[in-house]
């Protein structure tokens, strides 16, 4: 039998274990998902508060979310989602658009990602590093598939 005939026998022996693997061995849990669903958020970076609006999204998993965020101060904030590998800037007075499809099942912190200063609001001292909040991501697919 010449290599030719060895390395191809060797491929699809790998191949074959990859769609073995995938069908029998991989657990629900880290499967891809999609629900074919969208879920539309607006996050209102809120004037002179250093505060997102809402702080928490729900979402199940394999939803694809397009956020719409919104900054209505006089100067830039940003938004980043390190569990899914978003992060944008948002100019002053500006809206901007992000979508993602939330793949994994959990709580996913969101923050400010550049840096936007600091002030009293209603008393208390806030900064850019209150501008945090999460998504919640649940899962609503059945483990018996
Ligand atoms: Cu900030």
């Amino acid at each position: 039998m010449n290599k030719y005939a060895i390395l191809i026998i060797i491929g699809v022996l790998i191949l074959g274990f990859g769609v073995f693997y995938r069908t029998f061995l991989l657990s629900d849990e880290a499967k891809p998902v999609t629900t074919g669903k969208i879920r539309e958020v607006t996050i209102i970076a809120k004037k002179d508060e250093w505060r997102f609006v809402p702080e928490v999204i729900e979402a199940e998993r394999g939803d694809k979310i397009v956020i719409t965020a919104v900054n209505e101060d006089d100067y830039d904030h940003g938004i980043a989602i390190d569990a899914f590998g978003q992060s944008q800037r948002m100019p002053a007075r500006s809206t901007i658009k992000m979508e993602f499809v939330v793949t994994q099942e959990g709580e996913f912190p969101f923050y400010c990602s550049v840096p936007c200063g600091e002030g009293e609001v209603d008393g208390k001292h806030r900064t850019h590093f209150d501008m945090i909040g999460k998504i919640e991501v649940r899962s609503m697919v059945s483990p018996t598939q």
